[in-house]
């Protein structure tokens, strides 16, 4: 009796992280222009949106990790928001306005600032 018990304890455990399984959350990295502190401030914030779980921004390798639902939330629409903040991710270019509104030391050196110059 007390090894059925076990086992069903055993059986409610494993289907339990099985249906946490099912609704798991997606883990992307991608790369996010930025100097600061600060920028690390905004460009986290702005990417904090619905079904997003876990925005974070390495200031040193400019690499974004962002752990969000997929059923909610997509990568692109994130780096949509961070590039509405005036930031320049891989997919998208930064917001002029908005680049031109960050505090000095945010300015960071733009990703296609050689370019067509
Ligand atoms: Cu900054």
């Amino acid at each position: 009796m007390k090894q059925l018990k076990s086992m069903m304890l055993l059986l409610i455990a494993s289907l339990a992280f099985t249906a946490t399984k099912a609704q798991d959350s997606k883990t992307d990295t991608f790369k996010v222009w930025g100097n600061c502190g600060m920028c690390k401030k905004t460009i986290e914030k702005a990417a904090k949106t619905e079904g997003v779980e876990k925005a974070e921004w390495n200031r040193e390798t400019k690499v974004f990790t962002l752990v969000y639902n997929p059923a909610v939330m997509s990568n692109e629409k994130i780096q949509k928001a961070i590039s509405a903040a005036g930031y320049d991710t891989e997919k998208f270019i930064g917001d002029d306005k908005a680049y031109e509104k960050l505090p000095g030391c945010c300015h960071y050196e733009r990703k296609k600032k050689q370019e067509n110059n």
